[in-house]
């Protein structure tokens, strides 16, 4: 039986990449039953009902090494978090969840900072100087410029990559430039679609010539990071680990206790204090959200 990696899906209907070539298949009802729906990175056992017109039937979905709601996709190995160094200026705590999200779900974020050529180097370098100790990639890029282009293709090739972030970074733009063809809408045109028919936009992976897919979000898509408890937070921040077992408390939460071998890391500006801030807001959020768990 063929396999293959669906691209995407419109009413019913799915775009299935396989070594035989695209084909559109159909879903057998079964699946429904069992409350399953394929989604966009599905790899997939298909049958081939038409060689001609190049279609076909979903068989199996093969187990999933993980998946999102919002956006619908699976397998994803990378995901960049795109922040603009100017207009808009970027949503720091938007960044930590999507970072934390990418790495409860085993996945690798790279940090993007876009629009480099509207402020100054040194913003640019504070900006850096954030993520810095996370040990993730850090690409710096510019429309105008073409900055960033060359790491950033080191840093996609090979991988399953969703772009996500705040509204209006240049998540589409940076995707049009480095797919051939010009699929994503971009600024105005986007601000309009999203307008008209927010539902109606559809997640596909698009296919990258060095190998890879990429996968746009329009910016009011979130990965939450409901999947973590308050008390575990502090090791979805790479950067805390070798401070953590410093604490003078076992279990320190890092927030209120004496002795916070991170508060002190802070101080000393080894941690980065907005990182820490991020931190402490998404500690609040999560640990309110534990509180209420059985109302
Ligand atoms: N100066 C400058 N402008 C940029 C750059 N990248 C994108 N822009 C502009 O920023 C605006 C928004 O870009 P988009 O690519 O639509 O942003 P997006 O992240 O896809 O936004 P949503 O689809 O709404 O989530 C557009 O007008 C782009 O031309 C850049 O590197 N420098
Ligand atoms: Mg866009
Ligand atoms: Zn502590």
């Amino acid at each position: 039986m063929p396999e293959g990696l669906i691209l995407k899906g419109v009413g019913g209907f799915y775009q299935v990449e396989s070594r035989e070539g695209l084909y559109e298949c159909r879903v057998r009802g079964l699946f429904r039953k069992k409350g399953i729906t394929p989604l966009p990175g599905d790899y997939v056992d298909f049958t081939i009902t038409d060689e001609a017109a190049k279609e076909g039937w979903i068989e199996e979905i093969r187990q999933r090494r993980n998946y999102f709601n919002r956006p619908p996709v699976a397998n994803i190995n990378r995901l960049a978090v795109v922040l603009a160094a100017a207009n808009p200026s970027p949503d720091f705590l938007l960044a930590d969840k999507l970072i934390i999200s990418a790495l409860l779900n085993d996945i690798e974020p790279i940090v993007i900072i876009n629009k480099i050529d509207l402020v100054k180097r040194a913003d640019i370098d504070e900006t850096e100087r954030i993520y810095i100790k996370t040990g993730f990639p850090i690409v710096k890029m510019s429309k105008v410029t073409m900055e960033g282009y060359d790491l950033l293709h080191e840093k996609l090739k090979g991988k399953c990559t969703v772009f996500a972030g705040q509204s209006g970074v240049g998540k589409s733009t940076i995707l049009n430039n480095i797919t051939s063809s010009s699929v994503m809408e971009t600024g105005e045109v986007s601000k309009k679609i999203k307008r008209g028919k927010q539902t109606t936009r559809h997640v596909q992976l698009i296919p990258i010539d060095y190998g890879g897919y990429v996968v746009d979000t329009p910016g009011f898509s979130l990965m939450s990071p409901e999947g973590v408890q308050h008390e575990e937070l502090s090791w979805m921040y790479p950067e805390f680990e070798k401070y953590q077992s410093l604490c003078r408390f076992n279990g320190c939460s890092h927030i209120k206790e004496p002795g916070c071998s991170i508060k002190d890391a802070v101080k000393a500006g080894e941690i980065s204090e907005k990182r820490y801030e991020c931190y402490k807001r998404i500690y609040e959020e999560l640990k309110q959200l534990y509180d209420k768990r059985y109302e």
